[in-house]
C-alpha cells in the first residue's frame, strides 16, 4: 500500500488526522467533507495513494468501480433520497486542491429547487 507521509489524505488514512468517517473497506475510505457545498457532502478515497485521475490505468479500473459503486448504498445509509452528483476535480486547472485522488458525492435536499 503506497503511502505519501506528506500527504493530507494518506495521514487521513493512517488516523493521523481525524475524519468522520462514513465507510471504510480494505481498499477505500468515504469521509465527510470539511467544507461541505451540499447538506451531504462525502469524499471517497483510495487508500493507496494515487494523487489524480492523471495517474489512473487500466490495472485501476476495479478500484475506480468501487468508488462508484459503493455510493448508492452510502448515500442511502445517510438519508439522501432524491439524488445526489459525483464530482472529480484533476490538476490545477481542474481546480483540484488535495493531491490525493477523491471523488466528491453530493447529495440532499436543495430547499431552493422547484419541482
Ligand atoms: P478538491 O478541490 O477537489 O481538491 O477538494 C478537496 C476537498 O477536501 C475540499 O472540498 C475540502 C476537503 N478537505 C480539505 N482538507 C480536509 C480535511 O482535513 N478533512 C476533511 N474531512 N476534508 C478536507
Amino acid at each position: 500500500m503506497s503511502h505519501d507521509p506528506n500527504c493530507l489524505f494518506c495521514k487521513i488514512v493512517a488516523g493521523q488526522i481525524p475524519s468522520k468517517k462514513a465507510y471504510e473497506d480494505e481498499d477505500i475510505l468515504a469521509f465527510h467533507d470539511i467544507h461541505p457545498w451540499a447538506p451531504v457532502h462525502v469524499l471517497i478515497i483510495p487508500k493507496r495513494h494515487i494523487t489524480s485521475m492523471v495517474d489512473v490505468g487500466p490495472d485501476d479500473a476495479a478500484l475506480l468501480g468501487k468508488m462508484m459503486a459503493v455510493s448508492p448504498r452510502l448515500m442511502k445509509e445517510l438519508g439522501v433520497t432524491n439524488g445526489y452528483r459525483h464530482v472529480i476535480n484533476t490538476g490545477r486547472d481542474g481546480l483540484q486542491e488535495v493531491m490525493h485522488l477523491h471523488m466528491h458525492v453530493m447529495g440532499g435536499p436543495r430547499p431552493w429547487l422547484k419541482g
